[in-house]
């Protein structure tokens, strides 16, 4: 029968299917792994942005992410439904103080969306993660998106590099 020739080869081929896959998993976890737990002293904060100023219609500044998070869920019951844009971080690989850059859905197109000033972190942005639909950000020295540029960057970045490094005063994010 036609089952017993291709039961054979897979048989003979799982083991190595197997170490394939778990090799593939191992190397997951760096990228996608949850964040490190807030230590004392750093800032975390939740901006939620306004497309129509590119400035924070709120920020809410706290111990850890999460409590930031319930900070402005307690002081916007009914807010409109919002998605994580970017994830700013002060230290590389995602760690240290941090903005949670959120927004309303959708909005990006090829002028993009932007952020004219960073706030806590302007000049001490070191790494980033990428969210939702702007996969292309470019980082400005100046507020504004004034002075030298940076990227632009089109995969998350555990460190920015050694020119953009504690550098940036403002972020456009856009279609790639
Ligand atoms: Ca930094």
């Amino acid at each position: 029968m036609t089952n017993t020739r291709h039961t054979t080869p897979v048989r003979r081929w799982a083991p190595i299917a197997v170490g394939v896959a778990l090799a593939t998993i191992a190397t997951v976890p760096a990228a996608h792994a949850a964040p490190p737990p807030a230590r004392a002293g750093e800032e975390h904060c939740l901006v939620v942005l306004d497309d129509s100023t590119a400035r924070a219609a709120a920020r809410h500044c706290a111990a850890s992410p999460e409590a930031a998070e319930r900070e402005y869920r307690a002081a916007n019951p009914g807010a409109a439904p919002r998605v994580l844009l970017l994830g700013l971080y002060d230290e590389p690989n995602y760690r240290g103080a941090s903005v949670m850059l959120e927004g309303s859905p959708g909005l990006c197109d090829q002028a993009g969306r932007g952020l004219r000033e960073l706030g806590s972190l302007n000049n001490r942005v070191s790494s980033f993660r990428r969210h939702d639909s702007c996969p292309k950000v470019t980082g400005y020295d100046l507020p504004n998106w004034m002075g030298a540029v940076y990227g632009p960057w089109t995969t998350d970045m555990p460190w920015v590099g050694p020119e953009a490094d504690n550098r940036m005063g403002s972020l456009q994010f856009s279609l790639a």
